[in-house]
């Protein structure tokens, strides 16, 4: 949580005025349910009580003047000169801004300050809480009516035109519709959704951050979702009415992609199979039986680290040396992978234990400090003030 004060204060002395308006966006968590956005399948987030929180004032010319807190750092564009940086965090507010014009609203130029509290690179999605906040504050300010759904569809679009990730409508999604202590079960293909209260009786979330992202995590992911894409159109030869792995069969992968293209038949699986786990972990979640919830977990890390192959040394020792503790109930490895953080279900309590039981090890093996996110589940994107 960030002081309104705070905010209030940094805004003045960095642009000389008050702003007009403050809005937060949160970072996410997902249960199960990964790299099954883009594939039409089904996802499970929730977003957490740390946010992304953007200050915004109105200018009277179209210069888009731009400050972010954590890189101690600015940015300035007139709104007909945008173009993706080299500078990277400017990116996702450009890339809403071009939303917002290609849609044919109107803006003027206007300064806006960033800062927040979700850890950078732990793959909790500050770069769509970046985007989700800035789309809804430019809703408010300029009164453009767009709906939530739309500003985080605009927010997917912009990772996409602005960032070159080619990434799904999760993060976005659950940043700016979330419910405090439920999590989403989002259907990806028509955006359907129902809010399911997440329950653990006993037990409670704790995020394991291995404090490592790999180089080149954003060409892995487009390549994943190429993958995925060319296993759909080995399949249209022959079935010319599937639209996405949400209308495969194993069988159907079995007979026209398994002989052809082995790596793009054992990533579709995965997308069918965790299709499969997140059905099996809602009913698990609606009966209660944490154990049965957690070992999908378990089976997803299985999937994500040797099927879909976006899992690390890192993130796989912290899964394995979790599975050995009778109080950790499931773990996997969460997001795009690659490094970030491992979710776990533990015992209430036992989050400062584990981080104990396994902290010497991941230094000695990794040259790396392991450290643990505990958190609540928030509402999506609002207005502070
Ligand atoms: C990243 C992407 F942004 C999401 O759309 C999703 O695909 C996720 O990786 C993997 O489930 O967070």
């Amino acid at each position: 949580m960030i002081d309104r004060n705070i905010l209030e204060t940094r805004f003045k002395e960095v642009f000389g005025k008050n702003p007009d308006l403050v809005v937060k966006s949160p970072g996410r968590i997902n249960i199960i349910g990964e790299h099954t956005d883009y594939n039409e399948g089904f996802v499970l987030p929730a977003a957490i009580d740390k946010a992304v929180y953007v200050a915004v004032g109105k200018r009277n010319d179209d210069l888009i003047n731009l400050y972010a807190e954590d890189f101690n750092e600015n940015f300035a564009i007139s709104m007909k000169d945008l173009a993706p940086t080299a500078q990277g965090w400017p990116n996702y507010i450009q890339g809403i801004v071009q939303q917002i014009q290609d849609k044919g609203l109107s803006l003027s130029g206007f300064d806006l300050y960033i800062d927040g509290d979700i850890p950078v690179g732990a793959g909790l999605s500050s770069s769509a809480a970046v985007e989700c906040a800035t789309g809804y504050a430019l809703n408010e300010l300029y009164g453009l009516n767009l709906d939530r759904v739309t500003i985080a569809k605009m927010g997917q679009r912009a990772e996409h035109t602005y960032a070159g990730v080619k990434c799904g409508i999760m993060d976005q999604f659950a940043s700016v519709l979330s419910k405090a202590a439920h999590v989403i079960r989002l259907d990806c293909r028509d955006l359907s959704y129902t809010y399911l209260p997440l329950d653990l009786g006993n037990h409670e979330l704790v995020l394991l951050n291995t404090n490592v992202k790999h180089a080149l995590a954003s060409s892995a992911y487009n390549d994943r979702r190429h993958a995925c894409e060319h296993a759909v159109s080995l399949l249209q030869a022959k079935y010319p009415q599937v639209k996405s792995l949400r209308d495969v069969s194993i069988a159907q992968l079995d007979e026209l992609v398994k002989p052809v293209d082995p790596e793009a038949y054992a990533k579709a699986r995965f997308v069918l199979e965790e299709n499969e786990r997140l059905n099996k972990a809602c009913e698990a979640l609606h009966a209660g039986d944490i154990t049965a919830l957690g070992e999908q977990l378990f089976l997803a890390h299985e999937g994500l680290s040797k099927e879909y192959k976006v899992s690390c040394a890192e993130l796989d020792y912290l899964v394995d040396r979790a599975k050995q503790f009778e109080q950790v109930k499931g773990a996997r490895m969460m997001g795009g992978g690659f490094g970030g953080c491992t979710i776990n279900i533990v015992e209430k309590g036992f989050g400062p234990q584990l981080v104990e039981a396994l902290s010497e090890g991941y230094r000695s093996r990794f040259d790396l400090e392991l450290t643990a996110i505990f958190l609540a589940i928030d509402n999506g994107t609002e207005v502070v003030y």
